[in-house]
């Protein structure tokens, strides 16, 4: 019996339509390689995400730092990484962790000192590693002298910030200027005593918003970045980009008509504070500055990446504009996180994937973001059965694969984490009835290396955010030592991403409804089973041409083993099962 229902079964095929010889494919390799050394470095990177205070802990303190990273570089070079991306790591008074900064040229001490970032970055460039570092512009902490001295009104610094005056009822009480609100509740608005005015700050009350229609702001905020690309950094992930710019005229924002709690962020549309066109200009101002820079200096294309929740039209804007303007190389793309989930069928994800590659402007690279310290993970999103396959989805898709730490292994959210524990401040704000699903904690829970005492992240008696008991199991250490593990599916991966055909072979993503031919020697198909249940399949459509698929890649439990032939008509994938197979030609 052969099914052909749609929605179980997402086929990705990957077509070499180009037909070489194996010399000048060599050639071509060769000059490809040399020209993407400089420039085209990043366009099939797998960028991997550090959370330096859950990586690894050098001092005993609890809590991770640089050091600790770079003693732990050797797992990159195991694992076939050779680019990360360090959430910050800059001086700040650790309310939001790092994205509240206090000052954007020091390194928060207890991250450790200059000596260890430049060891980090000497390491890493030894060992073939690039570093991106986290680049937070949308605000500073309000410890940043920049904005002490604007409270201050001290010259030169009086307009960093948004300060406005508000407004006087007839009955003598003073509000906000206008009805805009905070992402974490109430008003946008905080009054500052010393200046008697208030300032503007989106998020919590100690991140007043910085003023980028101030030239001198701007000035500054190139200052630093050019302060760090001096320091060896290969280019800058971009926080939050779309908050850096609001309406001058401080219009109300309409209601959205979502919620009747007037102190919700979801309270109103946010046409005046989010998603300015401003912000391509500044994306566009700087990736003119980080072009000069690599043109002028050694060393790599430094490039952005930029974070940015928004509809697909304005993220790819950030690419470039409708003039063809260039912005970021890439802005992250957050479909697997925002839409796509365990419920989504084979349809869901095709027609997801799809979208952004019909939507980016021509000529760019794609990217998929499977997760970050903002989200749940993987496995707790996806299930922990999905491991295997969401890598192979993420592996094999076109462009760029950006992995959160921990996600190699298959971590899994520590939701237990008790109200005493929790340390992440929206959820300490809601409150011990509802912080468990607020928290961010769980997904940030330390680096899981080995079976040691807080599974050897760290030697203190308390971690910064507790361990996941399942460490025991659950670690980097067993992982290598088994014959099968999610972390040798991983690596199996990334060394396949150097074939050719994965990096620029023609592209086609399937649900397994309709008939889908592939030509060429070198064709790669995966196959997933995004359902819960077995089923037999044909993919005799895919494979037309050839007698067998040969297994690449197979999950932990797969009942497969890499270098098996399946005929392509009986194909038998377990539930939440993916293949990453080759079609090999007829016998010669
Ligand atoms: C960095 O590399 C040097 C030279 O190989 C080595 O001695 C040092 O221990 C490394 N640093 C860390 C923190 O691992
Ligand atoms: C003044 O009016 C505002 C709006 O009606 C009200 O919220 C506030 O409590 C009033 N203040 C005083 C001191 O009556
Ligand atoms: C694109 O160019 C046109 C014509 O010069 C101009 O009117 C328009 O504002 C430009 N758009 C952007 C986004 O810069
Ligand atoms: C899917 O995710 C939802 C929400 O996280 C969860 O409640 C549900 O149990 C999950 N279903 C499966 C099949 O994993
Ligand atoms: C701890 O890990 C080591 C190395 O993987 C292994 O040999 C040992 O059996 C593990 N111990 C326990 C208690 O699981
Ligand atoms: C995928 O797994 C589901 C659940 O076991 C099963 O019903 C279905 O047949 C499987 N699909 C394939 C193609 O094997
Ligand atoms: C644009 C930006 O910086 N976004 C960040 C603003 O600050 C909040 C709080 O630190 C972060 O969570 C955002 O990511």
């Amino acid at each position: 019996m052969v099914s052909k229902r749609s929605g179980l079964v997402l086929a990705i095929g990957f077509n070499l339509f180009i037909a070489l010889s194996e010399a000048s494919l060599l050639a071509r390799q060769r000059s490809q390689q040399e020209l993407d050394s400089k420039y085209n470095w990043w366009q099939h990177e797998v960028f991997y995400q550090i959370y330096p205070r859950s990586f690894m802990d050098s001092n005993g303190d609890g809590i991770g730092d640089l050091k600790g990273v770079t003693s732990k570089l050797q797992h990159f070079v195991e694992t076939g990484i050779t680019a990360v991306w360090l959430s910050p790591i800059f001086q700040s008074p650790m309310k939001d962790f790092g994205y509240d900064i206090s000052d954007y040229s020091k390194i928060q001490p207890e991250y450790g000192t200059f000596e260890d970032f430049d060891e980090l970055i000497a390491n890493a460039t030894a060992a073939g590693i690039k570093v991106i570092l986290d680049f937070v512009p949308n605000h500073s902490s309000d410890e940043h002298e920049w904005f002490i001295k604007s409270a201050a009104r001290e010259s030169g610094y009086e307009d960093f910030y948004v300060w406005e005056d508000g407004k006087v009822l007839e009955n003598g009480t003073r509000v906000p200027p206008n009805n805009w609100r905070s992402v974490f509740t109430g008003s946008a608005w905080e009054w500052h005593e010393g200046r008697q005015q208030y300032y503007l700050r989106q998020f919590t009350a100690g991140q007043p918003d910085l003023n980028y229609r101030n030239p001198a702001v701007l000035q500054a905020m190139d200052e630093v970045m050019i302060y760090w690309l001096n320091k060896g950094v290969a280019g800058f992930r971009i926080d939050a980009i779309n908050y850096v710019y609001e309406n001058t005229q401080l219009l109300d924002e309409p209601l959205s008509e979502t919620t009747d709690d007037p102190n919700s962020y979801d309270y109103l549309d946010h046409i005046y504070t989010k998603n300015l066109p401003e912000v391509n200009e500044l994306l566009q101002h700087w990736r003119v500055m980080l072009d000069d820079y690599s043109k002028n200096n050694d060393g790599p294309q430094r490039i952005m990446m930029t974070e940015g929740y928004a509809d697909v039209n304005t993220v790819m804007n950030y690419y470039e504009d409708e003039n063809g303007t260039q912005g970021v190389q890439f802005p992250f793309n957050f479909d697997f996180i925002s839409s796509l989930n365990n419920n989504s069928d084979a349809r869901d994800f095709v027609y997801i994937i799809e979208r952004w590659l019909i939507y980016m402007p021509h000529g760019h690279a794609p990217n998929w973001v499977m997760g970050n310290h903002d989200n749940p993970r993987v496995a707790s999103r996806y299930g922990v059965q999905t491991v295997d396959s969401m890598n192979m989805l993420l592996m094999t898709l076109p462009g760029i694969a950006i992995t959160y730490y921990g996600e190699e292994l298959g971590m899994v959210d520590y939701r237990d984490i008790s109200f005493a524990d929790t340390v992440d401040q929206p959820a300490c704000d809601v409150g011990i009835a509802n912080y468990k699903w607020m928290s961010r904690d769980p997904e940030r829970t330390p680096m899981q290396w080995n079976n040691d005492t807080n599974a050897g992240f760290s030697t203190a008696s308390k971690t910064w955010v507790p361990v996941n008991p399942n460490y025991l199991q659950l670690n980097a250490e067993a992982q290598k030592q088994a014959p099968r593990s999610h972390l040798k599916v991983y690596q199996q991966l990334i060394k396949l991403r150097q074939l050719e055909v994965l990096q620029n072979g023609a592209f086609i993503a399937q649900a397994y409804n309709r008939e889908v031919e592939l030509k060429g020697k070198r064709s790669i198909l995966t196959i997933i089973n995004v359902s819960n249940s077995q089923q037999q399949i044909d993919v005799s459509d895919f494979a037309e041409s050839s007698k067998h698929l040969v297994l690449l890649v197979v999950g932990v439990d797969s009942q497969y083993k890499v270098g098996q032939r399946l005929k392509p008509s009986e194909i038998v994938l377990a539930p939440y099962e993916g293949l990453v197979t080759r079609l090999s030609l007829r016998e010669k």
